[in-house]
């Protein structure tokens, strides 16, 4: 039967506006002085199309991909690597076959090709590998790159065009005396999720830019396995966001002005910044900002706050007083900083010419909202150090009753992190859709963080406090098997995630 949807699918099968490939290997790259660091790495080539589509990194991340609105791609997918692997288009919405779902993770030396058409406004997006069980060492060793999506009304809605833009892909790594990727060391890393000390900005260390004193867009993104960011302007400028994770804000909901913001695992941010404000030659530092973490392991320290953490829970008290800052000190130096140190994440360098003003910016009508009739509700619970979804793990193809969301009709999904004693909070993502924090209620999110929470716009990842209740309204296009996971790439490698299911109702109203 042909529906409008799979006739656009044939369309896009036979006739890609661009042809790319991307392929997955082993490389070595210089990320800081000393020796030069073995990492996993996409390289790309344009088959077909226009030769801009792809944008070479500088150090390990994959091509950036610069796709239009519309357009119709196709990827082939090559693995080179010594394990399974397959690409997921984070926020991207796209036809179930072209997700990256773990199940059609392809072996050393195979493919995968992706056929689908760019649904998505303009954005910032990313792309990483989804295999089961594999995602968190795979990204970990360099398999990442951003995909911007670009609109022809951009420059009309007043925005830095591109040679007035600058992308931060934000990653902390562990890194050896001899330069070599430190992954997992301990019991703890899975846990809490991988940290390193060392923040990379675009792969590299210590990085730093050249700013003409006018309007910039910034695209910061965290492609940071387990790290949260509390980013701020280190002259306390306050921070002008005009996208959260799926697009732009809405002419409605303005610009949103923010002391900092925070950015979880697999976010992004958009922040229009006028470095002439500043001195012309001054320099300023994007820095994440300290907060009492609400991690596993800062609950074991002390500092969880009102929720508490493992041993706070199990012992009624935190441990910091009882291991005293001397123990703390020690454990810090083993562990490197935890969630929530203070970090300098890259440097701006204002130039000393003349100064230029930027166009006023008119940013996109908000589309309609959707009158949501469905209702869905799941309990994240974190304990035997798994995370768990409903009391549910990951299995490959298992999709239960009340994972399933009625195609093109508005859902109110409901997230409660409350289910077990050792609460932390969890990136979450659902795969297919972009949806709106509709609400957020009953919980802690800490004071220190509130503030640079932006709920505002269309998201396909948000942060979850212990204790909190998040409500989301979603509205899925693609039908098919998706799926909905933790983005603290440790937990969702350990199960917490979880397929859903987006299908037509049936005539007789059971979804
Ligand atoms: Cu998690």
């Amino acid at each position: 039967m042909w529906t409008r949807r799979n006739m656009l699918q044939a369309l896009a099968a036979t006739a890609p506006d661009l042809v790319l490939r991307l392929t997955a290997a082993p490389d070595t790259v210089r990320i800081r002085p000393g020796g030069e660091t073995a990492v996993l790495r996409y390289t790309g080539q344009v088959l077909r199309g226009r030769a801009d589509a792809l944008r070479p990194s500088a150090s390990y991340l994959g091509p950036t991909l610069e796709l239009r609105r519309g357009e119709r791609v196709r990827i082939e997918f090559r693995n080179r690597l010594a394990d399974p692997s397959i690409i997921h288009w984070h926020g991207m919405i796209v036809p179930e076959a072209a997700d990256g779902h773990p199940r059609f993770a392809v072996g050393p030396g195979d493919g995968y090709v992706y056929d689908f058409t760019v649904e998505n406004p303009a954005g910032t997006y990313l792309y990483h590998p989804h295999p089961h069980g594999l995602t968190g060492a795979q990204v970990y060793r360099g398999l990442a790159g951003l995909l911007i999506v670009r609109e022809a009304q951009e420059r009309a809605w007043g925005l830095p065009g591109p040679e007035h833009e600058l992308s931060l892909v934000i990653q902390d790594r562990r890194l050896a005396g001899d330069n070599r990727l430190e992954f997992k060391r301990m019991m703890m890393d899975d846990m809490n999720g991988v940290l390193g000390d060392t923040v990379l900005v675009n792969g590299v260390a210590a990085a730093a830019f050249r700013v003409s004193p006018r309007p910039w867009r910034l695209r910061l993104v965290n492609a940071s396995n387990a790290r949260i960011y509390k980013l701020a302007w280190s002259d306390d400028r306050p921070m002008r966001v005009i996208g959260t994770g799926n697009g732009l804000l809405s002419a409605a909901e303005g610009i949103q002005t923010r002391p900092y913001v925070v950015l979880a695992p697999f976010e992004r941010i958009e922040l229009l910044e006028d470095f002439g404000a500043r001195r012309p030659g001054s320099e300023v530092a994007l820095v994440s900002r300290e907060f009492a973490g609400p991690g596993m392991m800062d609950g074991m320290m002390g500092r969880g706050g009102s929720s508490g953490g493992m041993m706070g829970g199990m012992m009624g008290g935190g441990m910091g007083g009882m291991m005293g800052r001397g123990m703390e000190g020690m454990m810090r130096g083993m562990m490197g900083p935890g969630q929530g140190e203070a970090l300098t994440v890259a440097r701006f360098d204002v130039g000393t010419q003349a100064r230029t003003a930027g166009e006023e910016l008119r940013l996109p009508p908000a589309p309609r909202s959707p009158r949501e009739g469905h209702e869905l509700h799941t309990r994240l619970a974190f304990r035997h150090m798994r995370g768990f979804l409903d009391g549910r793990r990951f299995e490959m193809e298992a999709v239960a009753d009340d994972e399933r969301l009625p195609l093109d009709e508005g859902t109110v999904w409901t997230f409660a992190n409350d289910g077990g004693p050792m609460s932390m909070a969890h990136p979450m993502h659902i795969h297919g859709v972009r949806f709106r924090v509709l609400e957020r209620s009953g919980g802690d999110a800490p004071a220190d963080l509130r503030e640079g929470l932006v709920d505002a716009g269309f998201k396909d990842t948000f942060l979850i406090f212990p204790g909190e209740r998040v409500r989301l309204s979603v509205v899925p296009t693609e039908p098919g098997l998706f799926m909905y996971h933790c983005h603290n790439l440790e937990h969702e490698d350990g199960g917490m995630m979880r397929n859903c299911r987006f299908e037509a109702r049936s005539p007789a109203g059971r979804t």
